[in-house]
């Protein structure tokens, strides 16, 4: 039994490990992913079909707010248009969140209100 403990313990110390090492890379996934680093989404668009959500990877040690609306020359524009879910969640370093259901068709506007430019939209076909 003691055997096993030790083994256990072992094991998790290489699953830490193995985790510290994943910097600059986030396996986690899901569908529609997006993926952000520091300081920016690195996609500013995705298209997806009605029903669907949006997958935020976050690839970075920073986290990341990201609500409905978007940045104009530096000032925040919060907003939520006709038929956005509506959208408040913390992504954390390295972490990663689901936004949606996106049940109605159009383009909606997402946005991060910790970094100053970090925007971008959803599609929804
Ligand atoms: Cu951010």
């Amino acid at each position: 039994m003691k055997k096993l403990f030790g083994v256990l313990i072992v094991l998790s110390f290489f699953t830490v490990i193995i985790s510290a090492c994943a910097v600059g890379g986030n396996t986690a996934t899901g569908p529609n992913p997006v993926h952000m680093d520091s300081m920016s989404f690195t996609s500013l668009s995705i298209t997806i079909k009605k029903g669907e959500v949006v997958t935020f990877i976050n690839d970075g040690a920073s986290p990341h707010t990201v609500v409905n609306g978007t940045w104009n020359d530096g000032t925040q524009k919060p907003g939520v248009e006709a038929g956005a879910p509506k959208t408040n969640i913390q992504v954390d370093g390295y972490g990663s969140g689901t936004v949606g259901p996106f049940n109605t068709a159009g383009t909606f506007q997402l946005y991060c209100t910790l970094h100053p430019g970090m925007k971008m939209s959803v599609v929804v076909k």
